[in-house]
């Protein structure tokens, strides 16, 4: 996370394995703070406030779902379908990236 951005998602990318055959992405949705380590006199980053979720694709990364959405990350003060949809999309477009 860059020193501008205050808002992150993290994102992995797991393909299927023999284990596990679908295909499927982990979202980290977290907000950075900074403080300042007194004792070692050095800058901290945190990331708190960290909510999880994992996309499942069981068509090889062209459509992904997620169970629950407990965000409302359009901000539009409601949670539903549109936060869910939007999180699957964000999960199907890393999945087609490849570097990194
Ligand atoms: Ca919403």
């Amino acid at each position: 996370m860059s020193f501008f951005n205050q808002r992150g998602i993290f994102l992995q990318l797991m393909q299927p394995s023999p284990s596990e055959p679908n295909t499927r992405v982990s979202l980290q949705l977290a907000r950075k703070e900074l403080s300042w380590d007194a004792e070692n006199k050095m800058q901290i980053e945190e990331l708190v406030d960290s909510t999880y979720y994992t996309a499942k694709s069981t068509d090889l990364g062209n459509s992904f779902s997620i169970e629950t959405v407990s965000n409302d990350v359009d901000g539009d003060g409601t949670i539903g379908a549109d936060d869910k949809a939007k999180l699957q999309a964000l999960a199907k477009a890393y999945a087609s990236i490849v570097n990194p």
